[in-house]
């Protein structure tokens, strides 16, 4: 990066500072990952110089020869990946994905049903601070207070008694496989459409580790840079006759041009997932999180619906004497990253709430195994147990650098 050097070298500093906090760190935020150089050098390309608002084929302005072969290269990888009848590469994020598939398929103040926030759920499926919960009628299900589950029978007595329009199924902190079956037999039942966003388990729905809902629901919304270990960006699957109102949503509903660069990373980051190895990585980043929650539970921490069975866990503190917020306090002195998470039915506040956050994808990436998922724990536990003592968190310190010295970020 000698070019950032010489002009502006205190942005250079302040990336090299962050890779440094990358490489002795321990990420485990379960919304993080780390991309390959291979995806960068595609972020980091003069394909950023470019403006193609429209489609393949179809565009607003002249030039876009490359990049009608770059949007469709991620077009077919995306849709050899998942199996999907129709994709659009082009959202910005998540959040305009979502709000891309509301505009195209809902009226404002029509009935959805979607996970609540504080139970696992996402902002922007209806939360009543969010664009969503405010222009459309969110009717939010719950998990069962004794189990941390989704019961299906619940959410079709939901179903049956609101009649929504739309069934949303996804979520931001829930350790448990859907029944994506279950779900729309239930919209099936009640004349909804299904929408499910895999934001954060597409990655392992890519490396056939768990199921895919593709077969079922009309459509299907992903982040691209969570398990699935790409760019910052998202996609929208759908059933061959939502196609084209899902475009439309996008654009010119939602979005003005793509980001091209960002496209070009996706096709990359799917062309990385099509490989057998990408297989390999979802399931160990199953077993890494399964055993990091037994080490936590055999400890004595509680974990929501008393473990996992994807890459991630929400660990109730208030188990141990200590707040979310102060457990991600001390992780992060030691240099582990998580985010702190309300539990289902939490009494405390949202910023200081009983819960933390756990995922292992980014771990799993830089070649974590279980054996160093279960020194992770050991480690958080001793962190939290701590109350603050300076020598046992500098101990702890150089555990963290030893283990991550053992596994190179960008070797
Ligand atoms: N903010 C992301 C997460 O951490 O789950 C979801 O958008």
């Amino acid at each position: 990066m000698s070019s950032l050097l010489n002009t502006d070298p205190t942005i250079f500093k302040l990336i090299e500072k962050e890779a440094e906090r990358q490489e002795f760190g321990i990420e485990l935020i379960a919304s993080e990952n780390y991309t390959s150089k291979a995806v960068m050098e595609a972020m980091g390309s003069v394909l950023t110089n470019k403006y193609s608002e429209g489609y393949v084929g179809k565009r607003y302005y002249g030039g876009n020869e490359v990049i009608d072969e770059v949007e469709q290269l991620a077009i077919d990888r995306c849709k050899e990946l998942f199996g999907c009848e129709h994709v659009n590469v082009q959202p910005l994020s998540g959040s305009p994905a979502n709000a891309a598939v509301y505009l195209a398929l809902l009226q404002p103040g029509d009935k959805v049903l979607g996970l609540k926030l504080d139970h696992g759920g996402h902002l922007s499926h209806g939360h009543p601070v969010n664009f969503s919960g405010i222009l459309y009628n969110f009717v939010q299900y719950e998990v069962e207070k004794e189990s941390g589950r989704i019961d299906m029978e619940k959410v079709r007595e939901v179903a049956l008694r609101e009649k929504p329009k739309m069934i949303l199924a996804g979520f931001s902190a829930y350790s448990r496989n859907l029944d994506w079956k279950r779900f729309k037999e239930i919209a099936d039942e009640v004349g909804a459409i299904t929408m499910a966003d895999i934001s954060h388990v597409a990655g392992l729905i890519a490396g056939k580790a768990i199921d895919s809902p593709v077969p079922y629901f009309d459509v299907v919304t992903t982040t691209t840079h969570k398990t699935l270990r790409g760019p910052r960006g998202a996609v929208i699957m759908c059933k061959a006759p939502f196609a084209k109102a899902i475009d439309r949503g996008l654009f010119p509903g939602m979005q003005g041009g793509p980001h091209d660069h960002i496209n070009a990373a996706k096709a990359t980051a799917f062309l990385e997932a099509l490989r057998p190895d990408f297989q390999v990585y979802a399931k160990n980043v199953i077993k890494n999180a399964q055993a990091m929650a037994g080490e936590l539970m055999r400890l004595g921490y509680k974990i929501i619906s008393g473990g996992t069975d994807n890459h991630l866990m929400v660990v109730d503190m208030t188990s141990k004497g200590v707040s979310g917020k102060e457990a991600e306090v001390v992780l992060e002195k030691i240099g582990i990253s998580t985010s702190r998470s309300t539990i289902p039915f939490d009494t405390r506040k949202p910023m200081d709430p009983s819960g933390v956050r756990l995922g292992t994808a980014a771990i799993t990436t830089r070649g974590f195994d279980e054996a160093d998922s279960v020194q992770v724990a050991s480690i958080i536990d001793r962190a939290v147990v701590s109350k603050g003592d300076e020598t046992v968190l500098a101990a702890l310190r150089e555990e963290i650098t030893a283990l991550c010295r053992k596994h190179p970020l960008y070797a």
